[in-house]
């Protein structure tokens, strides 16, 4: 669930995103906490006590610094083997994805979705299928961020990126902030879209009757 700590999880990737961040917090802060005591006590305990106090000459150790090189080599593959195991995940195909082409404009979202409706600002997902997002920018470098997916590419003029989501059926209904996060001119801050969750019959629907209404806007 969402709270003032970190945004809602609408998809298994957020979860899995977040299980990454607690567990690298949980390591760094274990190993803080741990060289912090030591310095303090060592501080404390092993201070002058005498004057010209001479301490004891000590050239090292091998067990020690095998130890010491090996721990965090081991703590460090681990994290790399289980990031790039998500990085993957996000970037792998789905077999039959919903693709909304995500385009970035000075300073709007442009979303075209596969009958061809167009809208400006307005991002709807249906949940519970995989919906990929094409993403590219008109003018200059965009950044496409999605919190509650914990996801984030940049929209780069003349080039397509991709990354795709599966959100939860229980958020439909729920509506959502899509910031640019990527400083691109004086309109930056404006530059926010809005998601809404929809189920799949509601979203086909949308698709529908607003096909209908942009083609008779457009006179064809
Ligand atoms: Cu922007």
């Amino acid at each position: 669930m969402g709270n003032s700590w970190l945004p809602v999880q609408l998809t298994q990737m957020a979860h899995n995103v977040d299980g990454l961040f607690y567990f690298v917090l949980a390591v760094v802060t274990f190993f803080f906490v741990l060289v912090e005591v030591l310095l303090i006590t060592f501080l404390v305990r092993y201070r002058r006590t005498k004057r010209n106090q001479v301490g004891a000459n000590v050239h090292g150790n091998n067990k020690l610094e095998f130890v010491w090189t090996l721990v965090p080599a081991l703590i460090l593959v681990i994290m790399g083997v289980a990031s790039v195991h998500d990085v993957y995940a996000a970037q792998t195909q789905p077999a039959k994805p919903v693709v909304i082409q995500v385009i970035g404009h000075e300073w709007y979202w442009e979303f075209k979705y596969p009958n061809g409706v167009d809208t400006h600002n307005d991002l709807r997902i249906p949940a519970g299928e995989d919906v990929r997002f094409d993403i590219t920018s008109q003018d200059v470098i965009h950044g496409f961020y999605l919190a509650p997916m914990r996801m984030q590419q940049d929209a780069l003029p003349g080039r397509e990126t991709q990354f795709w989501v599966d959100v939860e059926p229980k958020y439909v209904g729920q509506t959502f902030l899509v910031p640019c996060d990527q400083f691109c001119g004086p309109g930056h801050p404006t530059m926010v879209g809005h998601m809404t969750i929809m189920s799949e019959s509601d979203f086909n629907q949308w698709l529908a009757t607003e096909k209908q209404q942009q083609s008779k806007s457009s006179g064809s």
